[in-house]
């Protein structure tokens, strides 16, 4: 039987700037991105992107909060990855390059969407705006959406 993954996104955002990481290696590689990634067994969804913004950035944060639920399908694998995205603006630590991501703070004009995942070009700007946002996302390879649906919501699915 096919079980969903259960991924998680993290973005740390200061008023006019986000903190992205450059993936290094692994799924996403010369890619920016939120830090994030698998949720573990006997953690939970928070848990878990706390655990990996602290593997991957170096920082603690002190909240995060959810903002996004999007699912996310490519053409050929039958498993769904179902990433939970969070966002948080208090922390301890700097940020530092560890063997995963090179971290590096983008003012939110000048968010490297040529760079990124394709889909973060659509729900950004929902995300930058203080919403929440639900999607789903078809992909041919890692470059191409075929087909998305993306709402902003007024709450997320437990
Ligand atoms: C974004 C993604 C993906 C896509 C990669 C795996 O860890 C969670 C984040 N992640 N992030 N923005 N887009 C298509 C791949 C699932």
């Amino acid at each position: 039987m096919v079980v969903n993954k259960v991924l998680t996104l993290v973005m740390i955002r200061e008023a006019r700037r986000v903190l992205l990481g450059m993936k290094k290696r692994g799924f996403g590689q010369g890619r920016w991105n939120g830090f994030g990634g698998k949720v573990e067994q006997g953690e939970t969804i928070l848990q878990g992107a706390l655990r990996e913004l602290h593997e991957e950035s170096g920082l603690t944060a002190r909240h995060l909060t959810e903002i996004g639920r999007l699912v996310f399908r490519f053409e050929g694998d039958p498993q769904l990855l179902e990433v939970h995205v969070f966002t948080g603006s208090t922390y301890s630590g700097e940020p530092v390059e560890t063997d995963e991501m090179r971290p590096c703070w983008f003012p939110v004009d000048k968010i490297p969407f040529d760079k990124m995942w394709p889909d973060d070009k659509l729900w950004f700007p929902i995300f930058l705006e203080g919403k929440l946002f639900s999607g789903e996302f078809t992909f041919e390879g890692h470059d191409k959406i075929l087909d998305y649906t993306l709402s902003q919501v007024k709450k997320l699915p437990m």
